[in-house]
């Protein structure tokens, strides 16, 4: 059990982040900022940026609906390649503060009319991502299909993603497949996510977020490189034991994202998450922190939960961080670095 100073340690420990949406992310600062951008461009009145201000404001305490707004707001503050960059730019930033040293940043390209298309804005986080000079944190962009845009939307995503990935092999890794869980169909878009693994994209999904035996099955039958969430598969979580069996012999990475699925009402509290069946069977997790800005957590802080909600040594924390590394998209090269660094910031420093 971690007790004096765990935040600090969890802070500097080095860590890896591979579940994080760009418009979920956005800190307060960044909000505030981006509105301060649009005001003089936008029509929008008063009242209505007086409303945004006042939930931006609430941060922790913001309620579940105040949350979900947040991804509206967001969304409409970044409209413009401009504001994308800058938008991931902070992301990143903001990471890097939090002692993430490898980072996969995911974002569903958005096409709007007359002034981005969805190429526009994949580029716009490249740029924005070569743009760093920071040499502490490794970025890779991953494109989401949003399940509840239909397929031929999905489609022209992927094709826009695979574009980029032949003109930016390093930064570009892979596909996900996110949105709201109880709309469409994930049957509906694995034929465009196998055109993506086929171009060589790496592809994670989020699975069972909400009860879902039907697509569960049909997603690990599919046998994505890595999973999101994974909420409602142990039998005790509305799942079944065919399913958990059939989840842990599939050796597949999953991202577990512990305040969003608290604060989404999913999960009743922290002890009763499923990291702890999935870390008790061994099976390979990562933590993540889903969307940072609007659940207002950071991955140390998720790191600290965990420590804290299931006992776990700081050795115990090490040994998490340091096997997340086998679960990125990175090339072989860079994860053997990341190994490396990790190590030597080990013995080198009192993060111990
Ligand atoms: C499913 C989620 C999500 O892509 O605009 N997203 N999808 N479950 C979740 N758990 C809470 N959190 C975020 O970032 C926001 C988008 O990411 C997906 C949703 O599609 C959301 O609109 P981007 O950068």
């Amino acid at each position: 059990m971690l007790e004096v100073n765990d935040s600090v340690f969890c802070k500097k420990l080095p860590k890896v982040e591979l579940h994080a949406h760009l418009n979920g992310s956005l800190s307060t600062k960044t909000l505030r900022e981006l509105i301060e951008l649009q005001k003089p461009l936008s029509d929008n009145s008063d009242a209505t940026w007086n409303i945004w201000e006042a939930i931006i404001e609430h941060g922790q305490k913001r309620t579940l609906e105040e949350c979900f707004q947040i991804f509206g707001i967001a969304h409409s503050l970044t409209t413009t390649p401009a504001t994308v960059y800058k938008a991931t730019q902070d992301v990143i930033k903001e990471f890097v503060d939090d002692g993430v040293r490898y980072l996969e940043l995911r974002s569903t390209p958005r096409n709007v009319p007359q002034i981005m298309s969805k190429a526009q804005y994949i580029q716009a986080m490249v740029d924005a991502i070569q743009g760093m000079t920071d040499d502490q944190i490794l970025v890779k962009l991953m494109v989401s299909i949003d399940r509840r845009q239909g397929k031929e939307s999905a489609s022209e995503t992927v094709d826009a993603a695979v574009v980029a990935y032949h003109q930016n092999p390093k930064i570009i890794v892979g596909l996900d497949l996110s949105g709201d869980p109880t709309k469409g169909l994930v049957s509906d878009y694995l034929p465009v996510l196998a055109r993506g693994r086929n171009a060589g994209l790496k592809i994670s999904i989020h699975c069972a977020e909400v009860p879902n035996s039907d697509e569960v099955e049909e997603i690990l039958n599919f046998h994505p490189d890595r999973l999101g969430h994974c909420t409602c598969i142990h039998p005790l979580h509305g799942g079944s034991q065919e399913l958990w069996i059939k989840l842990l012999h599939s050796h597949i990475p999953v991202e577990l994202c512990l305040t969003s699925n608290v604060k989404c009402g999913t999960v009743e509290n922290y002890k009763k998450h499923h990291f702890i069946h999935l870390f008790t069977a061994k099976h390979p997790i990562v933590l993540a922190t889903d969307d940072k800005g609007v659940f207002a957590t950071s991955l140390s802080e998720e790191y600290v939960l965990a420590a804290n909600s299931y006992d776990l040594s700081k050795e115990q924390l090490w040994k998490m961080t340091m096997s997340s590394i086998d679960y990125t998209f990175a090339s072989e090269e860079e994860k053997n670095r990341l190994k490396q660094m990790f190590m030597q910031i080990k013995e080198l420093s009192d993060v111990q």
